[in-house]
């Protein structure tokens, strides 16, 4: 029966919870506010190489926090340039916009962010280093709807 501790588990948050209405801390009074579970964040991992995104396509849903994060596997720096896709966004508190819209990543190195998509469509991914666009160091991301 693994389905009975969470069961279990869940019962107990929500017993704790009803107890804990009055004397919530102003800490959990801004997480609720904001909505944002990030427990239930989405790891998404895309690997850079020399030259290509993989996946190159990141398939996202507005509302639904992701934890991005870039790992590059390749010979030199590389980065993740979507300016639209990262202006449109929100961030976890301590999080910021990467400057620029972008995410450069040294050799071996990898970065993470946590942030929630903004409204759907379709926004284009690079890698803005010399001539990587021109080897194929493309890719998109595409924000669909809540699905909720
Ligand atoms: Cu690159």
């Amino acid at each position: 029966m693994p389905a009975a501790p969470r069961s279990f588990a869940l019962f107990t948050m929500l017993a704790l919870s009803a107890c804990a209405t009055h004397t919530a801390t102003p800490d959990q009074f801004q997480i609720a506010a904001s909505s944002v579970d990030w427990s239930k964040a989405q790891n998404v991992t895309v690997k850079l190489t020399d030259f290509a995104f993989t996946p190159s396509h990141l398939n996202l849903q507005s509302s639904q926090p992701v934890r991005l994060i870039l790992i590059n596997s390749g010979t030199d720096i590389h980065d993740f340039s979507s300016p639209g896709f990262f202006a449109a966004a929100a961030y976890r508190q301590g999080s910021t916009m990467p400057k620029g819209g972008r995410i450069a990543v040294a050799k071996d190195q990898s970065a993470e962010i946590d942030l929630v998509p903004g409204g759907p469509g379709q926004y284009p991914l690079e890698c803005t280093e010399f001539l990587h666009t021109l080897f194929g160091m493309t890719g998109a991301i595409t924000v669909s709807a809540d699905a909720h």
